[in-house]
């Protein structure tokens, strides 16, 4: 049987965070699909078609090096409706700081409420990627700074074009 997993997110744009997250949950699944939401409330900076492309675009490699299939995929409505519709057993999630810990904690218990057969799996970035968010790597972008090392190479090329550097 084939092991597939969820990571959803909204990916605006994505990190070497989020990058971290999936190298890993990518060693522990057969299949893992990468699930980038619309996300209207939080006023993405990238549409959604160009979050998709660049998180495809990062991940070839990670598929290559780790032999999991990767499937990047647009996703609209509830989060557990789509795990169902692509056959994942298990949401990754990624943890930062206790900050995340208690948004994160009333998610994976109302998702479990709403289908107890889809388990939220936890992991952690490697201490090197620990604080990356999306949020600050645009407002570093927007305000001029280096953010090189908070991203990967196309994005980081993307992302300086999106604030007009
Ligand atoms: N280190 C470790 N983890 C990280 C890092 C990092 N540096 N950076 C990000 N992450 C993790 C985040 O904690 C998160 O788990 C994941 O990576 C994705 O992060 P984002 O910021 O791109 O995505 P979010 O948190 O905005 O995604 C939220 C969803 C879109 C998944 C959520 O809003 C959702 O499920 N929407 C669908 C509607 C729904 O079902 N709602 C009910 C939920 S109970």
């Amino acid at each position: 049987t084939t092991r597939t997993a969820l990571y959803p997110g909204t990916f605006d744009p994505v990190t070497n965070g989020h990058l971290d997250v999936i190298g890993r949950a990518a060693r522990l699944v057969d299949r893992l699909v990468i699930g980038v939401a619309i996300n209207t409330g939080k006023g993405p900076l990238f549409p959604l078609e160009e979050r998709v492309a660049l998180v495809e675009a990062e991940t070839r490699a990670v598929a290559e090096r780790t032999g999991c299939t990767i499937e990047v995929k647009p996703f609209t409505g509830l989060l557990i409706g789509f795990a169902r519709e692509v056959g994942a057993g298990m949401i990754v999630r990624g943890l930062r700081a206790v900050t995340d810990f208690d948004y994160e904690f009333q998610m994976a218990g109302m998702n479990h409420r709403l289908d107890s057969e889809v388990e939220t799996v936890f992991l952690m970035a490697s201490e090197r990627n620990h604080f990356i968010s999306s949020r600050f790597v645009k407002e570093i972008a927007q305000l001029g700074g280096d953010i090189s090392t908070f991203v990967p190479p196309l994005t980081l090329e993307k992302t300086l074009a999106r604030v007009g550097r």
